[in-house]
């Protein structure tokens, strides 16, 4: 083996042990990575329908995605209620999540309960599919939704204004067809393994780099 290879070999090899355990870019990266992590959580439904509802939160915003089945056709009220006890089925989540104590409205009424998501509509086979982009849910700080509750309902929500004596509360939307508790969905294992497969990118990145240089 000529020497200028041994040297090649013995750089790449040392630069490689720095990359991988003492090189500063690593842990930039491995920070960056943390701060770009969105937290998700998961609702699974049970009751007279079932489904489940995906959130994600990402900036100042959560996005819920949802399918839930056994409904019948048309709207149905669809909410964030105040707790996670289904220890009486969906009775024991009690009202809607209104942390700022406001009335009963619609999802983009500034006046309205941080729980009020509005309807979700079931096609003729009775399947609502749905995604909801809102403001007023989060899964972080101190009006975090999580270990609360989704609830379906057997009727539409008016939205505040149908002028019933429980419009301006629940929307009058009638009985509780479905509910589930809304817990963390993981995202360690996804963070770890991106910061690693950045990292192990490095290595061919360098070793091309001293082949062609030195
Ligand atoms: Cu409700
Ligand atoms: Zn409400």
């Amino acid at each position: 083996m000529k020497p200028s290879t041994v040297f090649r070999v013995c750089t790449l090899g040392i630069l490689s042990i720095f990359v991988f355990f003492i090189n500063p870019t690593a842990c930039y990266i491995k920070s960056s990575v943390e701060q770009r992590q969105e937290r998700r959580a998961i609702a699974v439904l049970f009751g007279a329908a079932r489904g489940n509802v995906t959130f994600t939160e990402s900036g100042n915003k959560v996005r819920m995605i949802g399918v839930i089945e056994g409904l019948s056709p048309g709207q149905h009220g669809f909410h964030i209620h105040e707790k996670g006890d289904v220890s009486m089925g969906c009775a024991s989540t009690l009202g809607h999540y209104n942390p700022h104590n406001k009335q009963h409205g619609a999802p983009q009424d500034a006046n309205r309960h941080a729980g009020d998501l509005g309807n979700i509509l079931a096609d003729e086979r009775g399947v609502a599919s749905f995604v909801i982009n809102d403001h007023h849910v989060r899964l972080t700080g101190p009006t975090s939704v999580l270990g609360r509750s989704v609830v379906v309902h057997s009727d539409p929500d008016d939205l505040g204004k149908g002028g019933h004596p429980d419009s301006l509360t629940t929307g009058h939307a009638g009985s509780r067809l479905a509910c589930g508790v809304i817990g963390t969905l993981e995202t360690a294992s996804m963070m770890h393994s991106g910061a690693w497969v950045l990292k192990a990118s490095l290595v061919p990145l360098i070793s091309l780099l001293l082949f062609n240089l030195l």
